[in-house]
């Protein structure tokens, strides 16, 4: 069966507005499968290396700032067409022009505090599950 992997983080603002749970429930329903999962939060070395792309952006800082605010949810999640499916559920970056019924469109709150990270590519996946998980910890 032809499948493949996206990664995601719950950002902090989700954690914080208690939403883990609805989240998850939107995941599992829309077929994704949970390959691995963690509560954490990331350092400043972490954040600055996962978002290294983004680097030379006006936002860079906050976006590190407001990453290692508080705890996480990471996970590597599974199902066809994996990483485009994920994207459009969760919708624009900029909650305001996210579709209705996406998971931006229900629980981010702006811009920077936008709920949810989705990969933006097959490849983005991969690194960006191995930057997270061993391979232990991948089911
Ligand atoms: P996405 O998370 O939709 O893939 P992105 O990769 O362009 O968006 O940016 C990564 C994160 O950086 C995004 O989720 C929130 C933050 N960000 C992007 N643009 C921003 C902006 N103009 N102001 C503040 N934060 C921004
Ligand atoms: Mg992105």
């Amino acid at each position: 069966m032809a499948t493949n992997r996206t990664f995601t983080m719950l950002k902090p603002d989700s954690i914080e507005n208690g939403n883990i749970g609805n989240i998850l429930q939107m995941i599992t329903e829309a077929g994704f499968s949970i390959k691995a999962m963690k509560y954490t939060q990331l350092s400043d070395a972490q954040a600055k290396e996962f978002y290294a792309v983004h680097a030379e952006r006006p936002f860079y800082g906050e976006l590190v700032e407001y990453m290692t605010s508080g705890p996480i949810v990471a996970a590597i999640l599974e199902k066809d067409n994996a990483v485009a499916d994920f994207r459009e559920m969760i919708g624009a970056t900029d909650p305001s022009e996210a579709a209705e019924g996406t998971i931006r469109a229900k629980y981010a709150e702006n811009k920077g505090r936008n709920a949810v990270h989705g990969s933006d590519s097959d490849e983005n996946a991969e690194i960006e599950g191995n930057f997270h998980f061993t391979a232990a910890e991948i089911f």
